[in-house]
């Protein structure tokens, strides 16, 4: 059950809700008016653009603890302390609900949808999509950071940073109905083996005990440094991939490369992957012939020089390109 014919839906999400810094949410059209529709026209793809959705009818940013508190029913103080320091977790929840919907309607269509963000909180609704539509896939998902903080060990209160604590359900279930977390409870399973990282170097205290706790599989910087990128992307899909038969869902946070490579990020961390060891993923996750969803998120065009934001353009639309059959030969 894959993609075919060679069909790639394009969905703009310009969404910047699961953080704070503005900009991200102009990501989609700077890399499609880079022309990465006729990029991927010239790999010889059918591509239908979704246009860039606009979210209609989604309620302004709130501070979290809209829509709880008007009942009597239970009262957990930690709970809704917890809850409140989520940053617009109501305006996070719609939106990527309706980003789930879109994405399993272009899978269950046949065509391999490519996100582009917006933030990354987003994957909570591709790969909630993706896992509708194949209920067996596989995740490997590239970041500087771990994006697995819980509603207890998150310190910022962005959404960007717990996407895969709601899919791998490690958070408390909604007290209530009307709680912010019942939100939420669209959210698909993603069972922790078939999650699998790579290019990790910016992981907090909590995320950290959390990965060893659930025997998380995570290839670090420090891993691509000892066993070179090759062996890593090898180990990554042995691990969560091992009779090699699961489609597997592509979650590519641009931050994962060096600064130097991509430098209009929101959260650039030094020490990344280089522009080969980044391209070298998305090759080697098209040569599985497996691939049935990528996300392109956190290009951030407000941060940095315009050189800087072209180079980090240029660099998103080249490995959307390699991940969907670009070859140097
Ligand atoms: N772990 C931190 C920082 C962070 C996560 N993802 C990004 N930054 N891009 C947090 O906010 O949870
Ligand atoms: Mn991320
Ligand atoms: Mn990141």
């Amino acid at each position: 059950l894959l993609p075919s014919p060679k069909t790639v839906a394009i969905l703009g999400c310009p969404f910047s809700g699961g953080q704070p810094k503005p900009g991200v949410d102009k990501g989609p059209i700077h890399l499609v008016q880079a022309g990465l529709i006729n990029q991927v026209e010239e790999l010889g793809w059918h591509v239908v653009f979704d246009g860039h959705h606009q979210f209609e009818g989604v309620p302004p940013p709130s501070n979290g603890i809209q829509g709880n508190g008007t009942s009597d029913v239970v009262v957990d103080t930690a709970l809704d302390a917890s809850i409140a320091r989520l940053r617009s977790p109501l305006l996070v929840a719609q939106v990527c609900k309706s980003v789930a919907s879109a994405v399993q309607a272009h899978a269950e269509m046949g065509r391999l949808p490519v996100t582009l963000g917006g933030d990354h909180s987003l994957a909570m609704g591709t790969i909630s999509g993706t896992l509708r539509a194949y209920d067996q896939a596989c995740v490997i998902w590239i970041d500087a950071h771990a994006d697995i903080n819980t509603i207890y060990s998150t310190d910022t209160g962005n959404i960007h940073g717990m996407p895969l604590s709601f899919l791998l359900k490690l958070n408390p279930p909604a007290p209530s109905p009307d709680s912010v977390l019942a939100k939420f409870d669209w959210v698909s399973h993603l069972p922790a083996e078939r999650l699998v990282y790579i290019g990790l170097r910016d992981v907090d205290k909590g995320e950290k005990e959390i990965l060893k706790k659930h025997s998380i599989k995570a290839f670090s910087m420090h891993d691509v440094d000892r066993y070179g990128i090759g062996k890593v992307v090898e180990m990554a899909l042995d691990h969560v991939n091992p009779q090699r038969d699961r489609p597997i869902h592509l979650s590519f946070d641009v931050d994962a490369l060096d600064p130097s490579v991509a430098p209009s990020t929101g959260t650039p961390v030094r020490g990344g992957l280089t522009f080969r060891e980044g391209h070298y993923i998305c090759e080697a996750i098209h040569e599985t012939g497996l691939l049935v969803a990528l996300d392109l998120m956190e290009v951030n065009p407000a941060l940095a020089d315009a050189e800087s934001v072209r180079q980090t353009v240029t660099v998103g639309c080249s490995l959307v390109r390699s991940a969907l059959g670009e070859t140097l030969l």
